[in-house]
């Protein structure tokens, strides 16, 4: 057996556009992923988060859910739009008021509500005016960060400002996978700018109305992996990856500045959108990481001698396909490693050592079960992905990684973004027909591994 401090927190995370529904309900404004699900070609099957998992009227029903499944705390975010429609100083109150209630729901539960201020669903208004590649933005959302502590700092302390602002960033705006759907370098690198300096001022902002609370951000990282005879070429381009992924934001707030190779690499274009003062104004202190982590990436070597920048575009950008990663994968095609998830740990442990608490605030893995004659949900190799990383986690933190908190993701089944309702990462099934919740088997399995605050050891994943 592998046990957890006493005072670990076990949870289950989710976000607003992914599960709430209600888009057009009480003055809710649109959002820049109602914009991108409304255009033709974008998302799987035309789907879009008009109803997603009716969360807005169901969540005493879900709250009841974490309570059965016995988690103590619960990561959820805030609709930006749904509180300032227009993205402006004009308040929402049934906005506000939703949120009341499912706080008021799970601190009642003995649920500790976690909020994440941004989740990707910017208001449409401010994408009309640039979006994240738009400096604005940056003290658009602090004041709406602030506002957001105004009213419910009250009843929550740990507040993470902005979800993956790599996927905000390179997804949004480079690749155009992701909402809104742009293909700009200089857009991307924008975004990803404005989004290191949009949580430096928002925790500040934050912290300013209640200095009690504790802020932290989300990022996405992974551990690129390269063969033992990888090119230099490729050592580059890894390091170039590794360097916009995990160190961009990590190290603009423990340094005030971007790592050295892409400041070397981006050159000009970055230069431009450096203002005076943004260097001291990025370091800030953060209260805790937040760390979603789902597979590491693979690379192999590249069949010609071009330098990365020629071979794979204008900027560097994961490819976990480009690689041979070992089997099994997930219905994302993500690679399952969960021994990633420890060395990951202990690099974030050795490269930001001022971090005193790191939170596992995603992990997870998307398969298809679904409930069976009986009603069961045998979703073994989700059972198998959700053990082995939390042995993982635990045999970091026996390794000094100060860990405190596993948010798995997801609650339940919910919109996966572009790839819209197939795509099911819940350990809660959703009949997205009748809306009926089922308790998965790895549900079961994740209440009795924070019932015993422990996970067995010598799982196998197959
Ligand atoms: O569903 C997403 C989530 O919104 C952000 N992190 C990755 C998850 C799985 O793709």
């Amino acid at each position: 057996m592998n046990s957890f401090p006493a005072d670990f927190n076990w949870g289950v995370a989710t976000s607003s556009y992914q599960i709430e529904g209600a888009a057009q309900l009480d003055g809710r404004g649109a959002s820049i992923w109602d914009t991108f699900c409304n255009t033709p070609g974008k998302v799987v099957n035309g789907e879009n988060g008009d109803v997603a998992c009716d969360h807005y009227h169901r969540y005493p029903e879900d709250v009841a859910l974490m309570k059965q499944i016995g988690v103590n705390s619960y990561r959820f975010s805030l609709a930006w739009p749904r509180m300032f429609p227009n993205g402006d100083q004009q308040r929402e109150e049934r906005g506000f008021a939703f949120y009341d209630r499912l706080i008021d729901e799970l601190l009642a539960a003995e649920i500790e509500p976690m909020a994440t201020v941004y989740h990707w669903d910017l208001p449409q208004a401010l994408e009309d005016k640039g979006g994240w590649a738009n400096r604005d933005t940056v003290f658009r959302f602090a004041e709406y960060a602030a506002a957001t502590v105004e009213r419910f700092g009250d009843r929550i302390t740990n507040w993470l400002t902005i979800n993956e602002p790599w996927c905000v960033s390179w997804l949004g705006y480079m690749s155009g996978v992701h909402a809104p759907g742009v293909r700009n370098v200089d857009s991307a690198l924008a975004a990803a700018h404005h989004t290191a300096l949009a949580h430096a001022h928002a925790s500040r902002a934050m912290k300013a109305v209640n200095p009690s609370i504790r802020t932290g951000i989300a990022v996405n990282m992974t551990n690129y992996r390269i063969a033992e005879d990888a090119t230099e070429e490729v050592r580059e381009l890894a390091d170039l990856m590794d360097a916009q992924l995990n160190r961009w934001w990590l190290d603009a707030f423990t340094t005030g500045n971007y790592p050295e190779n892409l400041v070397k690499f981006h050159g000009e274009r970055l230069q431009k959108l450096m203002m005076p003062g943004d260097s001291e104004a990025l370091k800030v202190e953060t209260d805790f990481i937040g760390i979603n982590y789902y597979s590491d990436s693979f690379l192999t070597n590249p069949d010609d001698e071009s330098h990365p920048a020629e071979k794979y575009g204008p900027f560097p950008f994961p490819q976990r396909e480009k690689g041979n990663p070992p089997a099994p994968y997930t219905d994302m095609g993500w690679p399952v490693t969960p021994e990633g998830l420890k060395d990951l740990l202990l690099r974030v442990k050795r490269d930001w050592p001022e971090t005193e608490d790191i939170a596992i605030t995603e992990n997870g893995a998307a398969y298809d079960e679904v409930p069976d004659e009986n009603g069961e949900v045998k979703d073994d190799r989700r059972v198998e992905y959700l053990t082995a990383h939390i042995q993982s986690v635990a045999a970091a933190i026996e390794a000094g990684a100060p860990v405190k908190s596993y948010f798995a993701w997801s609650l339940m089944d919910n919109f996966e973004w572009a790839e819209g309702y197939a795509k099911r990462f819940g350990i809660v099934h959703v009949n997205f027909d009748t809306l009926e919740r089922t308790l998965k088997n790895s549900a079961l399995a994740y209440r009795e591994i924070v019932a015993k605050n422990s996970v067995s050891r010598g799982v196998v994943v197959s």
